[in-house]
């Protein structure tokens, strides 16, 4: 438990530092700063203080003091959440990373674009950290150790973070002579959202051999414990693997073991049972071991047991062995069954990448669609007019003519107030093409109000999606709280998408919800909330998670043709022009 002080002196050492990000006063800045000194320092708890004896303490004045009272009451500082909110995605990433600090953090960011952990611990790999003013190879060194030993200190990883390491290590197995097959199983296959170790398996006939060369490998920095088969290893950006090495003629034994989940490999093994046969990460054998029924891959093991193969993102004992078993499981939606990404900033507000730069990198992708949905007025940081939002509409009416075959969907992300109001005034909401509506500020309301408040937004006629409904980032903020049952019911009848955040750190909404919602009636947006090029690829984080919801693909707006999308996201209002337009056209496109 940290003692009230701590937490209070955490809670002012996070105002300034976010303060000094978004360019904030010097002075206020230095303020809290020293208030935070005085608060951790102070000899008497602050949670015995009233408002008026805070004052006593050295540079706390009643304006902090009423902060200090704030939090110790509700658990919040309304400041303090609105400003880690109003922080660019991306940035706020990196205000996480041990041993940067928000000075350096703004630097990378602004200057190299790094957006992202993954994103740092590529440029660290890449020694391109020290071509920085007032960086060095030292300052690089320091970095990767202070990344390396929180992340050994038990905490979680980001998906995002093991996704890449893990991808990357794989090929550099591949490269080795003696591995036949080499791949990732774990939490990481089953793409839950944190990742303990990265669990790597390797199928080969030497595993000396495979031993000797993962040492050797660009990306591992130290070997903590080998043995014949297995071994513990830490890699340059301090990510923690467990590798296995196995035979090929047991590899889909043991992949299926390795992936679990632990609750989905009981399961299974129950059943093995029940037909008087074992199952193990050495295959499905008679329970003497003297006959092997299924060993070699995934697919013969299921069906040795009356089952179609399941899905490594299904594998959580949540109703996928009963449906692989009865024929039913879903068709799993996938990357390609999306046809545009719905949640994008540029640089008219806190993105990376110019309009033109996101269009590009769409085209680029195959998409047929993309809804640019830069911040709204109410972001007060992000200072954003109609006369600039105007000058984007017409930028992207006129590179829309230069790339033809990639609709553009001119859009704003709005900001819903703490009564459910938005921004801007209906007519100018009309003119849009797609509105995002979503949280940004007040996180912390009761939740039958907040319940009202999302309500208000989803039934308002021009809000198309809810984006990142809880509005949590993950290992940050808790979900805000709301009535999940009235809230998704009142999204399927107003015909109001919700999103499904593919940020690594957001994964909002998330598996569970997503499919309580889907119950309900509710359709999705699988989108990025990219706030550069790169974040665009984050869709397949949210596209697991829609598979681990078992999200079905017709029912995500964006595996829908442009015409169904319009008259989606028209809400009835253009559903007239629109059917005009489509039966001079010809017949509408089917789904
Ligand atoms: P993590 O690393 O905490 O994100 O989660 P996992 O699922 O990757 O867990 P990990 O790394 O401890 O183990 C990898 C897989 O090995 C796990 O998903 C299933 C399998 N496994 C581990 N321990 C057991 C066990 O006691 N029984 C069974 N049936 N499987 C296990
Ligand atoms: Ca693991
Ligand atoms: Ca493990
Ligand atoms: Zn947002």
């Amino acid at each position: 438990m940290l003692r009230a002080n701590d937490e209070v002196a955490a809670a002012l050492g996070e105002l300034a530092e976010l303060m000094a990000i978004a360019g904030g006063d010097s002075f206020r800045i230095r303020a809290y700063e020293k208030a935070a000194r005085a608060v951790a320092e102070h000899a008497l708890d602050v949670d015995t203080l009233d408002e008026h004896a805070l004052t006593a303490i050295p540079g706390v004045g009643s304006h902090i003091a009423a902060k200090i009272t704030e939090l110790r009451r509700t658990g919040r500082m309304s400041e303090l959440d609105d400003l880690r909110a109003q922080v660019p995605a991306g940035l706020r990433a990196l205000l996480d990373v041990p041993g940067l600090g928000p000075k350096r953090a703004r630097q990378v960011y602004d200057e190299l674009g790094i957006a992202s952990l993954p994103e740092l611990l590529d440029a660290l790999h890449q020694e391109r950290l020290r071509g920085l003013r007032g960086w060095g190879a030292t300052s690089e060194e320091n970095l990767r150790r202070a990344i390396a030993e929180t992340q050994q200190a038990g905490a979680r990883m980001q998906l995002g973070v093991a996704f890449e390491v893990a991808e990357e290590l794989v090929h550099e197995l591949g490269t080795l002579t003696a591995v036949a097959q080499a791949a990732y199983a774990g939490s990481l296959r089953r793409m839950c959202e944190t990742i303990g170790d990265i669990d790597l398996l390797v199928a080969s006939t030497n595993s000396k051999s495979v031993m000797d060369g993962l040492a050797t490998l660009p990306l591992i920095a130290e070997v903590r414990a080998s043995g014949h088969t297995k071994a513990v290893a830490v890699t340059t950006k301090g990510v923690r693997v467990d590798l296995r090495v196995v035979v090929p003629e047991v590899w889909g034994a043991a992949l299926a073991y390795f992936t679990g989940s632990k609750a989905h490999n009981v399961h299974l093994r129950r059943i093995a049972q029940r037909r008087g046969l074992k199952l193990s990460e050495y295959g499905l054998t008679s329970e003497d071991n003297a006959r092997v029924v299924a060993s070699t891959t995934e697919e013969e093991i299921y069906a040795a047991l009356d089952m179609a193969w399941v899905p490594p993102t299904l594998r959580e004992d949540h109703g996928e062995i009963e449906a692989a078993a009865e024929g039913t499981l879903p068709r799993l939606i996938e990357l390609k069954d999306l046809h545009g990404d719905l949640h994008t900033h540029t640089t008219l507000t806190d993105g990376l990448a110019s309009l033109e730069e996101m269009v590009q990198a769409a085209k680029a992708r195959g998409y047929r669609y993309l809804g640019v949905t830069d911040h709204a007025p109410l972001l007060y940081m992000e200072r954003m007019t109609k006369e600039k939002m105007l000058a984007q509409r017409e930028e992207l009416r006129a590179l829309e003519k230069r790339h033809r075959g990639l609709a553009l969907l001119h859009g704003s992300e709005l900001n819903i107030q703490p009564d459910g109001s938005l921004d801007w005034d209906d007519e100018t909401l009309g003119g849009f093409d797609l509105l995002v509506a979503s949280v940004h500020s007040h996180f912390s309301m009761d939740p039958e109000e907040m319940t009202t408040r999302l309500i208000r937004a989803i039934e308002h006629p021009a809000v198309n999606v809810i984006g990142h409904p809880t509005a949590r980032s993950i290992g940050h903020r808790p979900p805000i709280e709301f009535d999940t049952r009235a809230v998704f019911q009142a999204a399927a009848r107003a015909g109001t998408a919700l999103e499904i955040n593919s940020f690594p750190d957001r994964l909002d909404l998330n598996d569970e919800l997503a499919r309580v919602a889907q119950d309900l009636g509710v359709v999705f947006s699988i989108a990025t909330d990219a706030h550069s090029v790169r974040h665009l690829d984050n869709i397949r984080y949210g596209v697991a998670t829609a598979q681990r919801g078992w999200i079905s693909p017709d029912r995500v707006i964006n595996t829908w043709s442009l015409p169904k999308l319009h008259a989606f996201l028209s809400k009835g209002r253009r559903l007239r022009s629109h059917r005009r337009a489509a039966v001079k056209s010809g017949p509408r496109e089917p789904g």
